[in-house]
């Protein structure tokens, strides 16, 4: 780039995700790379992120600390909304909400980057930038149980997330291959669930402790994102019924102990005593209490006779119904201890709490799931396999990792999204929360995959779920993208490089039977 007048463009900033609107003026401003400090000690620590982030710099000389001024000004703007101006010595950023002011401070860290340093100072574009999320829920989801990664990998994470103003993390902690929460009241969980993976049964215990999660969840926090922890039931509780055996209900063909018995009340007294848990971890005010694929271990529920005594005490006729008397039970006693509760879409017909629910579409073979979540007044998030899978490949060449009639998930398949799939009606109900990406880990045990396979998906998704359509542009992007694959290399993040793919090969962990 840089800096010869009038010859910036807006795109030349690498902003990801391009704001709403830039406006660049005549000359420069002038900062220097050490700390920043801010007008209002009270808002110091939302420093925190981006001082570790930007660190020191070794090429600019180290003068006064620069100030940045932020301001909460009273509007009645869209929550994280921000306006940043920098000119002549003088950083700014307002809005109506910390949120905001930090997504400004993210968008001053990006601009850093793609300043230039001449004479030991780093000259920025003189520039008025204001912006907006589109979505207030911009996701991404983990997969902890199949393969479990560690606290180090999770900040890494998350702090890339912060980057890309991404603020949702829905951590899957539990499924058929692993728990991974302690659990005071229920040691064995660990002791017992946390051992193996979906790759060695043998391997050894691993999972959070409490101390942990508090760190995990501090961190998270120091960068704006909320995590939404998911105990997945009453399907894909393997482990817990491994630890557990009274809690099973019992073996069907290829799924044995899948699910919670649901016949039992002691049943219920041991999920809401995990969930009371949960939520004295987790300040999210919203728990994931899953409710997928229940019908694959379903059929051993016939077999059970307080399943029996449950459908003839509650009038329940079959077994679909029983999935939902579950689900409802259980919502309703985490209801009742004052959090909001979210499921996978086949719990659209459950009849849960309309005010208190959100439903996650996944199965974009199931378009009427969505309809229903509509019709029904649910909020809702979009995180259709089709193309939010970061399991699923992202280029033809790819040997493992699933694919869904040949079809699997570029980088700009995501960052096309939601636009390219769902329609304008559905998405102007404002029932739409926002997007999520899910990576589920049976393909996935290192560190290395997991990079290979989150980016640059996750700039796609960045943009996908904040910048308006109109603002959207492919050729544009990819320049921007260019500035980002070099930011991977210098922070030895093992990336697929969209425009030269075969510069990092695939890192294969697992030979993928599903890959269709
Ligand atoms: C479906 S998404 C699942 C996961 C798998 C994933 C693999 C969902 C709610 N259930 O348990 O890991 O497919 O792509």
């Amino acid at each position: 780039m840089i800096l010869a007048k009038g010859t910036l463009h807006a795109h030349q900033l690498n902003l990801i995700p391009y704001p709403a609107s830039v406006r660049v003026l005549k000359g420069h401003c002038t900062v220097n790379n050490s700390p920043l400090r801010v007008n209002d000690p009270r808002l110091a620590p939302i420093l925190n992120y981006f001082n570790e982030e930007m660190g020191p710099s070794k090429e600019i000389s180290i003068r006064p600390m620069q100030l940045v001024k932020l301001y909460i000004v009273l509007s009645s703007s869209t929550y994280g909304s921000y306006t940043l101006k920098t000119f002549r010595e003088q950083l700014i950023i307002e809005a109506a909400d910390i949120a905001g002011l930090f997504n400004g401070l993210v968008t001053l860290a990006q601009l850093y980057r793609s300043g230039k340093v001449i004479n030991g100072k780093l000259l920025l574009p003189s520039l008025v930038i204001q912006d907006l999320p589109r979505f207030a829920w911009r996701g991404f989801l983990l997969d902890e149980s199949r393969h479990f990664f560690d606290k180090s990998a999770i900040k890494k994470l998350l702090g890339w997330m912060a980057y890309y103003k991404l603020n949702r993390f829905h951590w899957h902690l539990t499924d058929a291959h692993g728990w991974r929460i302690a659990i005071k009241q229920y040691p064995r969980l660990t002791s017992v669930g946390g051992r193996g993976n979906n790759t060695d049964p043998l391997a050894g215990v691993k999972y959070y402790s409490e101390q942990d999660i508090e760190e995990i969840v501090s961190y998270a926090r120091d960068r704006f994102i909320t995590i939404i922890p998911e105990i997945d039931m009453p399907g894909h509780a393997t482990a817990a019924n491994h630890a557990y055996a009274k809690y099973s209900g019992g073996n069907s063909p290829g799924y044995n102990d899948f699910t919670f018995n649901p016949g039992k009340d002691s049943t219920y007294s041991y999920l809401s005593t995990i969930l009371r848990e949960m939520k004295s971890l987790f300040p999210s005010g919203i728990i994931y209490l899953g409710g997928d694929e229940v019908s694959l271990g379903i059929a051993a529920w016939d077999k059970i006779k307080d399943v029996a005594g449950l459908m003839s005490a509650h009038h329940l006729t079959d077994l679909n119904q029983v999935e939902h008397y579950f689900l409802n039970r259980v919502a309703d006693s985490v209801i009742k201890f004052g959090e909001n509760v979210i499921c996978w879409d086949e719990a659209v017909t459950a009849g849960l709490p309309i005010k208190e629910t959100t439903i996650d579409w996944w199965r974009q073979d199931k378009p009427e799931s969505l309809i229903v979540a509509v019709h029904k007044g649910y909020k809702i998030i979009l995180c259709p396999r089709l193309p939010l899978y970061f399991d699923f490949v992202q280029d033809s060449t790819y040997r493992s990792g699933r694919k869904w009639n040949k079809r699997y998930n570029s980088y700009l398949d995501v960052y096309h999204f939601p636009e390219s799939s769902i329609a304008d009606n559905i998405l102007n109900t404002h029932k739409i929360q926002g997007l999520q990406a899910n990576l589920w880990t049976e393909t996935v045990v290192s560190a290395k995959r997991l990079q290979y396979l989150v980016f640059p998906r996750i700039a796609g998704l960045a943009e996908a779920s904040w910048t308006e359509p109109a603002n959207k542009n492919d050729r544009m992007f990819n320049e921007r993208l260019k500035a980002h694959l070099l930011l991977y290399q210098s922070k030895h993040i093992y990336d697929y490089d969209p425009f030269e793919p075969g510069l990092h090969p695939e890192p294969i962990d697992v030979v993928s039977d599903k890959n269709n």
